[in-house]
């Protein structure tokens, strides 16, 4: 039952007596404290990337990677100005690197992701060891691990290189456990060769003591394309495909099964051409980064749908209990993130799947 909106003069003047007191009456906010449903206030959006791509140029021209620490573009939900999300739990943002630049080493709480979409000749460097950035790589910077990030290539001959950074930057800040440092140089001393980290804990194996290097956190940070996308295409070949997802894997932490960081599960998806998938619904808001092809998705709230038609390099989330439908006309091959493992955690996680 929800109370009538517009209060009698009596309540008022009592709300107004107890509003001296830092009381309020929860029987006019009930029905939204515990809705019947996930009433989110984000929209779902599209960012295509032919339209932000210029202006990441532009902020390369306007500032260095030193000066601004992180040279980033948040992707802010259309429905949540200036509040620096995607989602009411999650940061995104474009991350632009240009030939010879260095993004300061520093480290902080929050987990971070960075999914890799144009350029070679990037690297970040995450806990004494570096990860070369090619396109469609997914990389992770554990909580409290140093990390920067630098450029190889010479201003004649390098490309700019973006990556799409996803972060709990919200959640941390809804906790208020959020703390951060610099390191006392700009590029962290390397203590490890480049792909050690892999070779000991991506081979489908562990070493026989394992330590955990970053506690929950995968040790792996860095999950080349290269093998997901032949996984991807050997099993659209080879095995059933889903009707809601096409072939749908995710990231896994190769010590526990469970996701790569503590906040936020990530996934990689193949639609095959002519893939036109059933409608769906989870309680996670999901951010996309379209890796190869083009498609579109179908999302619906409350009656209201809208159709978001994408291609390669484009981003685009889709909020909480919003109704979802994928489509690919030619194939497509889609990277999300959200904050499935949260949800899991708190054994809040729910999903439909509609026909
Ligand atoms: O690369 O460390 O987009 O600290 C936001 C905060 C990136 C990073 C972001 C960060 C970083």
């Amino acid at each position: 039952m929800t109370t009538t909106s517009t209060p009698s003069n009596d309540r008022k003047a009592f709300y107004d007596a107890i509003r001296q007191q830092h009381m309020t009456p929860l029987w006019e906010v009930l029905h939204a404290l515990v809705p019947q449903q996930p009433a989110t206030p984000c929209a779902a959006a599209l960012w295509k990337y032919d339209q932000v791509r210029p202006y990441l140029m532009q902020a390369g021209q306007l500032i260095t990677a030193e000066e601004a620490v992180r040279r980033v573009l948040i992707l802010e939900n259309p429905a949540l100005p200036g509040q620096s999300c995607i989602t009411q739990s999650l940061y995104a943002g474009l991350q632009l690197i240009l030939p010879g630049e260095v993004a300061p080493s520093h480290r902080h709480t929050q987990s971070a992701l960075r999914f890799i979409v144009e350029g070679q000749g990037a690297y970040t460097a995450v806990d004494g060891e570096r990860a070369s950035m090619r396109p469609g790589d997914f990389i992770i910077t554990p909580s409290w691990t140093w990390h920067d990030h630098g450029h190889e290539g010479t201003l004649e001959a390098g490309e700019p290189v973006v990556w799409l950074d996803g972060l709990d930057i919200p959640m941390l800040r809804f906790f208020d456990a959020g703390f951060a440092e610099n390191h006392a140089q700009q590029s962290q001393p390397l203590t490890r060769a480049e792909g050690t980290s892999y070779q000991r804990y991506g081979a489908n194996m562990l070493p026989v003591r394992y330590d955990a290097p970053f506690g929950q956190t995968s040790p792996i940070f860095s999950y080349p394309y290269e093998r997901t996308r032949d996984a991807l295409h050997a099993l659209e070949r080879q095995a059933p495909v889903d009707d809601w997802d096409g072939v749908k894997l995710r990231y896994v932490n190769p010590a526990t099964g469970g996701s790569p960081m503590p906040t936020m599960a990530t996934f990689m998806q193949r639609l095959p051409a002519g893939f036109s998938g059933r409608p769906y619904r989870q309680t996670d808001g999901a951010v996309f980064s379209v890796v190869e092809g083009d498609g579109s998705v179908m999302v619906e709230r409350d009656g209201q749908q809208q159709t978001f038609d994408f291609s390669a390099r484009d981003h685009f989330v889709i909020p909480s209990w919003h109704t979802a439908r994928l489509s690919s006309a030619q194939g497509c091959v889609l990277f999300s993130f959200s904050d499935r493992p949260v949800h899991q955690a708190l054994g809040i996680h729910k999903e439909e799947r509609l026909s």
